[in-house]
């Protein structure tokens, strides 16, 4: 997608990717472009910090983090960055995400962490377009027309 990304999403591991395929299609669908890496927190937590502390420097509005089971990524990005993170709990076949969605959603005090429902990829980018337009008319009016149609 052209120009420079305005939304990170990090992934958990390449096993998300399928569940992650509604956020990317939706940011393309309006023509939103996006930074994706996968990273683990508990494989790869280096990577994630170094990622994560770069990302508003790197011009990105939003992060979305995407993971399963004992999902800790998306709060731990929000522990390394001043953007808001948005966490998408991934289905799991254990616990059926209800572990990932735990996860997640329950951040103490200070570090917020927004969080879709499970699987809810789409919904996780159209909130991440809705944030980045409050300060994007175009965008938002982008959005405008999309909730109209929905309504029809
Ligand atoms: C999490 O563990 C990932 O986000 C993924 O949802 C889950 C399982 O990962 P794999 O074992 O399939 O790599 O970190």
């Amino acid at each position: 997608m052209p120009g420079e990304p305005l939304v990170g999403i990090i992934m958990g591991s390449k096993s998300d990717s399928e569940a992650m395929q509604p956020c990317t299609d939706t940011l393309e669908e309006f023509g939103v472009p996006y930074e994706l890496i996968i990273a683990s927190a508990h494989r790869a937590p280096e990577k994630v910090a170094e990622w994560s502390k770069g990302a508003a420097a790197r011009g990105m509005k939003v992060i979305i983090g995407a993971a399963g089971k004992a999902a800790a990524l998306p709060g731990v990005v929000a522990s390394h960055t001043t953007l808001p993170v948005i966490g998408v709990p991934k289905k799991t076949s254990d616990l059926g995400g209800l572990d990932s969605l735990l996860s997640i959603v329950q951040m103490p005090k200070g570090v917020p962490v927004a969080c879709v429902a499970i699987n809810g990829a789409r919904n996780a980018a159209l909130l991440a377009i809705q944030i980045i337009a409050t300060g994007d008319a175009e965008l938002a009016g982008k959005f405008a027309a999309f909730k109209a149609e929905q309504a029809q």
